[in-house]
């Protein structure tokens, strides 16, 4: 007898990457997922923890050189700063205002996937710094990338906060081919990398007491128990964090604590966990020189200058 029973109408981005990720061996879920309201909460909470040094120190390096950065920008005229992964916008204020109060004529492009953050940072640059002319973007970064393409103004694309590292480096290398292919001669790209040091402070990072971290890696269980009904138990999963110090590579997994099923009706989709299966949810590349220069010179970019950070290794680089 044919098996009339039809196939799940698997139909937004994140129905297809939640299906191919629950029935693929190992799991996986992308930490793309983790920003919603509540996650863009929870990342806002871990920028704020001592022990994610990371924004700290880009904050740091932003403060401290912010006059040499205007001069580097503002070289050639008027440009479109695009930020990729805007965020709360936090520390390109830094920028922002040292652009507004020395009258430099530009405009601002935030492009996020979060409607939510982008809507926030709107509202905060309206209030805090009127004179700024913004166009938010909302989209993935590919997406977004697309959709500015036709804008005929210089471009300075910054990409803060190490958000390269949740990128594995191939598609590291595709992602900044992609953005080279779209800068003219007088564009920049201006990108923040985290590097190796202690693999304890990395650890320490990615691994609150408070379980802050924690609760931003279960959002994705949370966001598909939502928006696809489904019964995760997020009590039912660990949050574990492995770093390799060989590698760089710092990932993220949510362990099933028990053997146990859950049920996603929205992809007419049945789960098995055994007792300590992962899901493979975030991973946070950490670089060292070597790395960077060999992911500009495989994405055709040459690099023109860098700005170190006191403490902690983390850099950003500048390049054409
Ligand atoms: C956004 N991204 C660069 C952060 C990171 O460090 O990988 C996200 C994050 N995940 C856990 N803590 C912070």
């Amino acid at each position: 007898m044919q098996d009339t029973k039809t196939a799940p109408v698997v139909s937004t981005e994140f129905e297809k990457e939640v299906y191919s990720g629950l029935t693929d061996f190992p799991k996986h879920l992308s930490s793309k997922y983790f920003y919603d309201k509540k996650g863009d909460k929870l990342f806002q909470d871990i920028m704020a923890m001592p022990t994610y040094y990371l924004t700290d120190c880009e904050y740091e390096i932003l403060e401290t050189n912010k006059k040499e950065i205007t001069e580097l920008f503002t070289g050639f005229g008027s440009f479109d700063l695009i930020e990729l992964g805007a965020g709360d916008g936090k520390k390109t204020k830094i920028l922002l205002k040292e652009f507004s109060d020395k009258k430099i004529d530009f405009t601002y492009v935030p492009i996020d996937i979060s409607d939510n953050a982008l809507n926030q940072l709107h509202n905060s640059i309206e209030k805090e710094l009127p004179k700024i002319n913004i166009q938010p973007v909302q989209g993935t970064y590919f997406n977004a990338l697309k959709k500015i393409n036709n804008r005929k103004n210089r471009k300075i694309i910054l990409f803060l906060g190490s958000n390269i590292g949740n990128l594995e480096h191939d598609q590291a290398v595709d992602f900044m081919t992609n953005i080279q292919k779209l800068m003219q001669p007088n564009d920049l790209l201006f990108m923040g990398f985290d590097q190796k040091k202690n693999p304890q402070t990395i650890l320490d990072a990615y691994n609150d007491q408070e379980g802050v971290t924690a609760a931003f890696n279960k959002n994705v269980l949370a966001r598909i128990n939502t928006e696809l009904n489904a019964n995760f138990d997020l009590d039912q999963f660990l949050h574990w964090e492995v770093y390799n110090p060989e590698t760089g590579s710092a990932k993220s997994y949510l362990v099933s604590k028990i053997e146990q099923t859950v049920r996603v009706d929205r992809l007419d989709l049945t789960v098995n966990f055994n007792q300590w299966e992962t899901i493979h949810t975030e991973i946070s590349q950490k670089y060292d020189d070597k790395i960077i220069t060999w992911l500009a010179e495989q994405s055709g970019l040459k690099m023109m200058t860098e700005y170190k950070s006191q403490e902690y290794g983390y850099k950003n680089c500048v390049f054409k």
